[in-house]
């Protein structure tokens, strides 16, 4: 694949080199650029949630720790409201076909020019670091490369994170095809995992201030769900002392007016019989700062106590999110889940009792457009997360190396470009004989119903629910199935 994007910015190629850009101004200390690239994708979680916080936390070990200067830039470029929100700039770069359906793939955030800008008024690098997040946002990265490496022949570039951790066959191939020495791909946590228990540093990013941060307190799980890569990522169980983690949000509230924490621990519950959480609760409670804290990735239900959902309010959480992904049992199987349908139902009683509130209290992740997923099966999880009271977050599933879904189904998109795999282009639909247009439409009756539980009652208008269409069908029948079986039970 030939990279010609050198082409649509406004700088020749061979203008780029060290001797025009790059600031005179010497330093006596290694000079550090770390580069969060902008992304390439259909939607982000704009707004919100996006933080590179792994980078963030080396950039941040590197300049409190070593003393290098280090230089960080941010690519998706967001701008910070007031009012608590953030905008991230899109531009439209491709309209794709999927089986009747256009997605738009975005540029989100700088310009590829802009970045350009941003690394020659900033000093000569000794280094680049470079982080990616999903293995499908490797696109930019490898624009970047090619960027610096125009720039600044001789300086060496690191890539890591995430995405090289799960596919590094495919970076490792190009930085060969390039013929690049000084380009290395790192596989798994940067110096033993050191950086997970830094603080992330918010100087690094004036002067665009997040009002918001993502935190950790903890790393690993000790379950195997059959399509998460965490025994991949974080194999090590790595605990911060909680009183490290209250003394950073106090710090970021007290001098970046940070209020809004997002927990990123992959089984925050799980820990020392979940000791270390309500530790962490309690000390959060102690501080006296209303902070909003949400715990975005998850946990395992069976593990929560009554204790720890009280606790969790008075903590400033108002939302839970739940790995529900189905409502059927062979799936659950599949999936190796470690929790019960009735691990779900004690906690809602415990959450409504103490200050969740119904509907929008508690959120169900759900896994959508799998291979041998039934449509069906996905709407009866969708009708069971609104009969429980929770409100439904279907996640269109992308395949990731290294996990036991990969295993029995990775050679069905072996040899693609990791960027095909993303969701939102249902990699999976033409093997399960489903057109994406079904599970758009699936999509849009959820929205639709979230609407109307929280806000207003819209409903999407191209969905016409009394129409023959798949989705429609199934719905109807499910429907009817329940109310069947719900009158058979003697429930009205
Ligand atoms: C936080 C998170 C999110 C957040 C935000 C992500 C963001 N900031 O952009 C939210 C909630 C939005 C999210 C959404 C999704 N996520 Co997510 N997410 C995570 C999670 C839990 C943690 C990542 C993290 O920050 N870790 C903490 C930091 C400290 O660790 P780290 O980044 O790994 O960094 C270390 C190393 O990688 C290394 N390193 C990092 N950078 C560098 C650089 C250099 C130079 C070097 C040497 C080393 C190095 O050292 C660091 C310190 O040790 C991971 C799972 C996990 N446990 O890691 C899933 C994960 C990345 N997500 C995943 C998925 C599936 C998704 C979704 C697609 C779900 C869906 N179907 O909607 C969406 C997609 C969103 C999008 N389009 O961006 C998958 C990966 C998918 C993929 N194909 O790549 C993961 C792996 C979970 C899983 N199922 O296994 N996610
Ligand atoms: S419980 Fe969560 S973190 Fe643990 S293996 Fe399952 S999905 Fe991954």
């Amino acid at each position: 694949m030939e990279m010609n994007f050198l082409k649509s910015t406004s700088i020749p190629a061979e203008q780029l080199t060290f001797k025009q850009y790059g600031t005179t101004e010497k330093s006596d200390r290694k000079i550090i650029l770390c580069i969060s690239p902008p992304l390439e994708d259909v939607n982000l979680f704009t707004g919100i949630w996006q933080q590179n916080m792994g980078l963030l936390k080396i950039a941040s070990y590197l300049k409190n720790r070593k003393g290098y200067k280090v230089y960080y830039i941010d690519g998706l470029n967001p701008e910070y409201r007031k009012d608590g929100s953030c905008k991230i700039k899109r531009k439209l770069i491709e309209r794709r076909d999927i089986g009747g359906i256009n997605k738009s793939v975005y540029h989100w955030g700088y310009s590829y020019d802009e970045i350009i800008e941003r690394i020659k008024n900033l000093p000569r690098p000794d280094k680049v670091y470079m982080s990616v997040i999903m293995t499908y946002h490797y696109r930019s990265v490898f624009k970047i490369t090619k960027i610096i490496k125009k720039i600044y022949p001789d300086v060496p570039v690191v890539i890591g994170g995430i995405s090289p951790t799960l596919i590094p066959q495919w970076y490792n191939d190009w930085v060969k095809k390039n013929g690049w020495k000084d380009v290395k791909i790192i596989v798994g946590d940067w110096n033993k995992g050191k950086a997970k228990l830094e603080r992330t540093d918010f100087e690094l990013l004036k002067p665009h201030i997040p009002n918001f941060a993502m935190i950790a307190s903890s790393y690993g799980c000790p379950f195997r769900c059959s399509f998460c890569a965490r025994e991949r990522l974080n194999c090590k169980v790595i605990l911060r002392r909680p009183e490290d983690v209250v003394a950073e949000m106090k710090e970021k509230y007290n001098r970046w007016h940070v209020k809004r924490f997002y927990f990123i621990d992959d089984n925050i519950a799980v820990h020392e019989k979940g000791a270390h959480f309500e530790h962490l609760l309690d000390l959060i409670i102690e501080s006296g700062i209303r902070f909003d804290c949400e715990f975005v990735e998850g946990f395992s239900p069976h593990l929560l106590t009554e204790k720890i959902l009280e606790k969790m309010h008075k903590a400033g959480s108002k939302r839970m999110y739940f790995g529900f992904e189905t409502s059927d049992e062979a799936m659950r199987k599949r999936f190796h889940k470690a929790h019960k349908l009735e691990d779900l139902y004690r906690m809602r009683k415990w959450a409504w009792r103490h200050g969740f509130k119904k509907h929008d209290g508690i959120s169900f992740y759900t896994l959508m457009g799998m291979p041998d997923q039934s449509l069906e099966s996905v709407v009866d999880s969708i009708l069971e997360c609104m009969k429980f009271g929770a409100l439904p977050v279907p996640k269109e599933f992308t395949p990731i190396p290294f996990t036991a879904e990969w295993e029995k189904y990775g050679h069905l998109v072996k040899g693609k470009d990791p960027f095909d795999l993303i969701g939102d282009f249902y990699p999976f639909a033409e093997y399960n004989k489903i057109s994406p247009v079904e599970y758009e439409k699936l999509q849009a009756f959820v929205q639709g119903e979230r609407k109307m539980q929280s806000y207003s009652f819209h409903f999407p208008k191209r969905l016409d629910l009394t129409s023959s269409g798949l989705f429609e069908t199934i719905l109807r029948k499910t429907l009817t199935g329940k109310a069947k079986r719900r009158k058979e039970h003697g429930k009205v």
